[in-house]
């Protein structure tokens, strides 16, 4: 016979979740003793076997609900163990809000990395510092092309074999080298051109995005592009063109505009007479991947880049490129956004 009174003082007293698991098999499980008394059953007389059934089902109920009582009592205790760790003191006063700001050109690629992050391309970064193959052979510059020149590049030591990027392309490059395909990547970062006037500054950021697979179109290119300028933008209509151009390192090359109006001295992007450019973009020419080592055969693709610091001043007003690098604690106090803002502004914060 069972002692049912010592299981269920047993079960009360289970200490937690797995020493009442252990007494669950211990009473009910296959070797327990009520399981044994089952199968003695068959050997008793059918008025024997009813009554002893009935007695036998109705001590496992017991047992059973018992269990089931314990095991809620363990989770009562267990979350309000929770709660108690996890109390919070809702009469503190508020933290004070930092004083810091962010760059508008941080929080442009903050926003432009959320929304490429949304189609599946991850970000990666690479060095400033780089090797002539990465930032210009690679991508099938000829060797005589002006861009090369001295007056445009940062060379170091002046060893011509080392020098500051001028565009992000080197880290695509190196991703290519690096992986295997498929890629689908954005790369923000700083380059460096030997330029400064009103308009250009000798360290500048851009942004440029690759993705490479079989089977990618320029139609791919077309509805990224025009998904990435309407979340950016924050309009649900853009006029968008894509003109014929050219870069060594994409086959055919376009360049793109964007619609826009001028009301009363402010650019009103989406619609208009007028035509904004945007971006360059294209299909990877055949020797780039070679170069990265990516068989043109099986896979192809597209690229992009954009002037990151242009767009920050198109979306958020602000008119003099070279404020953005002055480090002017009262220009980052009115344009920068308040660091606590980032979380809940994944999609930007125009104003
Ligand atoms: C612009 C135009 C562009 C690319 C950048 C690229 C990178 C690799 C291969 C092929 Cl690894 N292309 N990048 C392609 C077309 C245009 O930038 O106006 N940038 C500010």
């Amino acid at each position: 016979m069972v002692d049912l009174r010592e299981l269920i003082q047993k079960v009360s007293q289970a200490k937690d979740k797995s020493e009442l698991q252990i007494l669950k098999t211990q009473f009910l499980g296959k070797n327990s003793q009520i399981n044994q008394e089952f199968k003695k059953l068959g050997a008793l007389t059918e008025d024997e076997r009813k009554a002893k059934a009935t007695s036998l089902n109705n001590e496992k109920k017991k047992i059973t609900e018992a269990i089931n009582y314990r095991l809620k009592e363990l989770e009562k205790s267990e979350i309000n163990k929770k709660l108690q760790n996890d109390k919070v003191d809702i009469t503190l006063p508020a933290r004070e809000r930092p004083n810091g700001k962010i760059h508008p050109v941080s929080q442009v690629i903050d926003e432009i990395s959320s929304i490429f992050s949304e189609i599946g391309f991850s970000v990666a970064e690479g060095p400033d510092v780089e090797t002539e193959y990465n930032n210009f052979t690679a991508l099938n510059t000829p060797e005589n092309h002006p861009a090369r020149d001295m007056h445009d590049t940062f060379y170091l030591h002046g060893n011509k074999k080392i020098l500051l990027r001028t565009h992000t392309s080197p880290v695509q490059i190196r991703a290519m080298l690096d992986g295997k395909p498929p890629f689908k990547i954005i790369v923000p970062g700083r380059t460096y051109r030997c330029d400064s006037d009103q308009t250009h500054a000798p360290m500048f950021h851009q942004l440029e995005g690759l993705h490479i697979d079989k089977d990618i179109t320029m139609g791919h290119l077309k509805g990224c592009l025009d998904y990435f300028v309407k979340e950016f933008f924050e309009v649900k209509k853009i006029q968008m063109r894509f003109r014929p151009s050219h870069f060594p390192f994409t086959e055919p090359s376009a360049e793109v505009d964007i619609g826009y109006r001028l009301e009363n001295g402010r650019i009103i992007v989406g619609e208009g007479d007028k035509w904004l450019e945007i971006l360059g973009c294209g299909m990877v020419h055949p020797n780039v991947l070679k170069n990265a080592k990516v068989d043109p055969k099986k896979f192809q693709g597209f690229a992009f880049g954009m002037g990151i610091d242009r767009l920050a001043m198109l979306k958020y007003g602000i008119n003099d490129l070279r404020s953005f690098f002055e480090a002017d604690f009262r220009w980052l106090n009115y344009f920068g956004f308040d660091p606590l803002d980032v979380p809940t502004s994944y999609r930007g914060l125009s104003r």
